[in-house]
């Protein structure tokens, strides 16, 4: 067998993605354009809609503190100040950190581009970019799942344009979509078993992307909000975090991501807030180990894991 370098020298946008077949589009994709409200039509044109303003500053400043007190400025710990939390779902352990990403006003605006209920399964925390290169999301879910997801990226102050700022392609979510099986097939059965594929594909998928951004002569666009600033972004949009011209300067933001509650088999622990929203519990490290304090509590089904997306985009 060859390395994975001359295999992956024969991959491109083309070989990687396929066109999004119709049925697996949201009804409101589908939809005639008259029928939609504002944000539905932006959702379908651009993929990507930026709500100015939108978080409250009393909910950021009550995460911002809350953090301060789980997350220690030591380095040397997992889950510290710069990194964030090291396990996708510390939503579970930080009630402000929920309060945010289930901000009603929000999830409702979610619903209306979806059209149904989103539930939250991951929280990216770190105060520094991802550095996660050119991709789009949908490779890197299950295969049925398709626009029935979307991210998040909130603003908790303003962000400064040398700390690795999100970067994206309006109207990329009409492309062709990177697909995970068509990546398989460049990888033998122990790269695809991997937890690390996605780090160590991601150069050439980057790569793909890129060429694919040129084709379309697509332009790429950095998000530079102001604290309460949120983006929403499509499953199929290309995007990456982008590295900081300034490594030591704080990027002050939470990254969540969501998808349909009616599309979720594999994520069986579905709970609601109290205003309503929802959200996919998956027990914190260490809590594993306890015995379950209520019996009502499902361990997640196997398949699909929502630690291996944290990996994934995070390359943890
Ligand atoms: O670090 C960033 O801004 C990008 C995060 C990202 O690519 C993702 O959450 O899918």
């Amino acid at each position: 067998m060859t390395d994975l370098a001359t295999r992956m020298a024969h991959a491109n946008f083309a070989s990687l993605s396929e066109p999004q077949p119709e049925a697996t589009k949201t009804a409101i994709e589908r939809m005639p354009r008259a029928e939609l409200t504002a944000l539905q039509q932006q959702w379908q044109d651009d993929g990507v809609i930026v709500l100015r303003n939108f978080m409250p500053a009393d909910m950021r400043a009550a995460y911002c503190a809350a953090r301060e007190q789980h997350l220690p400025k030591d380095r040397t710990q997992k889950d510290n100040f710069w990194g964030g939390w090291h396990f996708p779902t510390p939503y579970t352990v930080c009630d402000e950190l929920q309060a945010l990403a289930l901000y009603r006003p929000l999830t409702d605006i979610l619903r209306e581009v979806i059209g149904e209920e989103m539930g939250l399964h991951l929280a990216l925390t770190g105060w520094v970019s991802t550095e996660r290169n050119f991709h789009q999301d949908t490779y890197l879910n299950p295969a049925s799942i398709w626009s029935y997801y979307l991210a998040v990226w909130i603003a908790l102050d303003d962000i400064h344009p040398d700390a690795g700022p999100f970067e994206f392609v309006r109207g990329s979510h009409k492309w062709d979509v990177l697909r995970q099986e068509k990546l398989f097939q460049y990888l033998t059965p122990e790269e695809q078993a991997s937890p690390a594929w996605p780090s160590f594909t991601q150069d050439w998928v980057a790569r793909a992307c890129e060429d694919e951004i040129t084709r379309h002569g697509g332009i790429i666009e950095q998000f530079i909000p102001q604290g309460g600033d949120v983006l929403v972004w499509h499953s199929n949009l290309v995007h990456r975090g982008s590295q900081p011209k300034d490594p030591e300067r704080l990027r002050k933001s939470l990254i969540c991501h969501y998808s349909s509650v009616h599309r979720r088999p594999d994520m069986s622990d579905l709970r609601l807030h109290e205003n309503g929203s929802q959200y996919f519990y998956f027990p914190a490290p260490g809590e594993e180990m306890l015995p379950p304090e209520e019996p009502e509590i499902e361990p997640p089904k196997a398949g699909f894991s929502v630690r291996a997306l944290f990996q994934k985009l995070l390359g943890k």
